[in-house]
């Protein structure tokens, strides 16, 4: 059997592609792209909510944000290391993504304006997160799928923080309810664009699905977020901004309005409220990381010097 025939029948089977196996060019292309993007995003995605970790209200509430955005961090090395099985370079990923060229999810270019935003995004970032990678633990790439087993677990938790935090400001103050009203207000839409383009306009999806990178499309997920969302506010007390949402008997769904695709495709493109501050935050810590970089390279040069003497 020749190589190809392999891999197709390997995908038919569902069985994992691994690292050793022949790909064709635009799977490893598709593959680096996808897992360099999520990789990308847990790192940006550290900076919205580290935003708050010097300003969280109780020493019990920075202890909780600390760790999660350390997990991101993790996730995203972890990520790196996924791209790195396919033969991609992690400091060209690193200067890909400082330099514009690469995209990571155009939720991250939102402020985090008040410490209900830090709940809501983990109720619904870190839920939107999860409706769409629970599906990506049965990718047919190994290392990929085995790595969303663990992220998805560390994501699950985070989404439950962040819902405990908006239950605890729910029965607070009205001031404090307003402020998760307000952040969930404009959270509500970006959280939809987080699941990609519509069907119509996806370019990745059929090819994707076709070699079982992706399991659905992105408008099923993001269908199976609204519905999953929807009872979660009415728990919460919330309102979700959406005139038209309203669950529809027939389809067995909620139907929901217009997404304004002309805002995402300017936030994708650079020109979201924060694109810029997070760009450049991101370049600043890697050049402030140069030093560790060339202790580490200097040091690993000692050892093979002195392994060879
Ligand atoms: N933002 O053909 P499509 C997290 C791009 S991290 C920006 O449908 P595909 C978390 C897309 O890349 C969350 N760009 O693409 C971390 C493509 O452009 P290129 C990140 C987007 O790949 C910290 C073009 O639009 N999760 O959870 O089939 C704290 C056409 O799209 C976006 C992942 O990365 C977007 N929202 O489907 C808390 C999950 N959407 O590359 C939480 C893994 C689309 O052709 N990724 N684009 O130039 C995926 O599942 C898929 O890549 C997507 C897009 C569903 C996102």
């Amino acid at each position: 059997m020749n190589l190809e025939d392999h891999f197709d029948e390997t995908i038919a089977r569902d069985q994992r592609i691994e690292p050793r196996d022949w790909m064709p060019d635009g799977y490893r292309r598709t593959m680096v792209r996808q897992v360099a993007q999520h990789a990308h995003s847990e790192i940006i995605g550290m900076q919205p909510e580290g935003d708050w970790i010097t300003r969280a209200p109780s020493l019990r509430r920075k202890a909780i944000l600390l760790a999660k955005v350390q997990d991101e961090a993790g996730h995203g090395l972890y990520l790196y290391s996924a791209a790195e099985t396919l033969g991609a370079d992690r400091d060209d990923l690193t200067e890909r993504l400082i330099e514009g060229r690469q995209k990571y999810s155009s939720i991250f270019n939102y402020p985090t304006l008040t410490f209900a935003d830090v709940g809501v995004i983990g109720w619904l970032v870190d839920g939107a997160a999860i409706c769409n990678q629970v599906p990506l633990c049965r990718s047919s790439y190994g290392p990929y799928a085995r790595a969303m087993i663990r992220i998805c677990k560390e994501e699950s938790f985070h989404q439950r923080q962040g819902y405990e935090l908006l239950m605890t400001m729910m029965s607070g103050t009205q001031a404090q309810r307003n402020m998760v009203q307000d952040a969930t207000n404009r959270w509500w839409w970006p959280s939809l664009m987080m699941f990609g383009p519509p069907d119509a306009q996806s370019t990745n999806t059929a090819q994707s699905m076709a070699w079982k990178i992706k399991r659905h499309t992105n408008d099923e997920l993001r269908q199976r977020f609204v519905d999953m969302s929807v009872p979660q506010a009415e728990k919460l007390g919330v309102t979700l901004p959406d005139p038209d949402l309203k669950w529809n008997a027939e389809r067995g769904h909620h139907d929901f309005g217009q997404i304004d695709w002309e805002h995402f495709k300017e936030v994708v493109s650079g020109n979201g409220p924060c694109n810029e501050i997070r760009l450049t935050r991101r370049r600043q810590a890697h050049e402030d990381g140069q030093w560790v970089r060339d202790a580490a390279a200097a040091y690993a040069a000692k050892q093979q010097r002195e392994a060879v003497a």
